[in-house]
């Protein structure tokens, strides 16, 4: 006998979810790779990372003694949240990068005690966790409308729905320091486009501090740090047909003082030369050469507040955790800045 489907439940008008993924974003793995794996210093951009393996060595990582930033930020959350949620009176919470959005109920939390909380709208490339926490957080949250919004925030973000209200737009957890300085600017402006003169960015990012902290936090004892970045390995030997061999490769993190940004590669330990099928490849490694594959700036105040006004946005209040560790900023569009464009 065939098993019934049971019927859609009412619950769930609450949630509506789109996705603007398309074949382009496939195409971007194999771009980066053939540009990044072709030049003189090999580099593959992090975002590769976060596979289904690599999302959950992420959280393994989150967990991880010497990985103090979720922890920071998490304390700041609790905190502070109440103040942010008085602060701006927001009716909405777009999170840029949404993931399991286990930090994001502290906020939702307090904003739904303010009265203030309408809808959620996370943004996230990874279809099943935006569609888990939606029907979680509807739960949680009676009344709450989530749109969820599956695309690469890094693309996409001119898909993000016309506000509903006070916004909030939260980009957590010192992502923010993946990208180089330039672009990290740029993004800082597109996030600003999605505000409007009531609205707010909150913007997590880890500080300058103690290089010997950085490394450890980026190079663990138990090796998971290592075994994430090895990670990116298997997603082009699955993707792309590449024969990387996890084991030619070592694990390094460094902090370059220069740049305040910690790197993390992976060195090749024999010299050898791999190949990527799909993309008919050959990639000579010569030995202990290496390759870049994550950066993740670390700030001062001075280098926010700098960020935010190359991006037509000003400081509201900074908050950092007890040991000062991680910031979180709450900033809004400079009051001479041109208004959002067409929402
Ligand atoms: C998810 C980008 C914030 O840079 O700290 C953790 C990723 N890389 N350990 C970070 C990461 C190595 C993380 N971000």
């Amino acid at each position: 006998m065939e098993a019934q489907t049971p019927p859609e439940p009412v619950l769930e008008a609450a949630i509506r979810i789109e996705s603007h993924l398309e074949d382009a974003d496939e195409r971007s793995l194999a771009d980066d790779v053939l540009d990044g794996l072709t030049r003189p210093f090999k580099e593959i951009p992090p975002k590769h990372f976060y596979d289904a393996r690599g999302a959950e060595l992420f959280d393994r990582i989150c967990e991880l003694p010497e990985y103090y930033p979720t922890r920071a930020e998490r304390e700041i959350l609790e905190q502070r949240a109440q103040e942010i949620a008085q602060l701006t009176g927001a009716a909405e919470l777009v999170e840029l990068g949404s993931g399991t959005a286990s930090k994001t109920r502290v906020l939702l939390d307090a904003l739904n005690a303010a009265g203030t909380l309408r809808r959620y709208v996370p943004v996230d490339v990874t279809e099943s966790m935006v569609r888990e926490c939606a029907s979680e957080l509807t739960d949680e949250y009676p009344g709450l409308y989530v749109h969820g919004v599956i695309a690469d925030f890094e693309r996409h973000l001119d898909r993000v729905p016309p506000a509903a209200g006070a916004r909030i737009v939260a980009f957590l957890g010192g992502t923010i320091g993946n990208f180089p300085p330039g672009s990290r600017r740029r993004f800082l402006r597109e996030i600003a486009a999605l505000l409007g003169r009531d609205d707010h960015l909150l913007l997590g990012t880890d500080l300058v501090k103690d290089p010997a902290v950085l490394e450890a936090a980026y190079d663990d004892a138990q090796g998971v740090t290592a075994e994430f970045n090895r990670n990116v390995l298997r997603v082009l030997n699955r993707e792309l047909g590449a024969d990387f061999e996890l084991d030619d490769f070592e694990h390094v993190a460094v902090f370059d003082r220069e740049h305040e940004w910690i790197e993390m590669r992976l060195r090749a330990r024999r010299a050898h030369t791999t190949h990527v099928r799909d993309l008919d490849l050959p990639v000579r490694f010569e030995e202990g050469e290496e390759m870049r594959t994550e950066i993740s700036a670390k700030f001062t105040d001075a280098r926010i507040d700098g960020d935010l006004s190359a991006a037509g946005l000003e400081l509201v209040q900074r908050f950092t955790d007890s040991d000062g560790l991680f910031a979180l900023t709450l900033a809004r569009r400079r009051a001479n800045a041109p208004a959002r464009s067409s929402q």
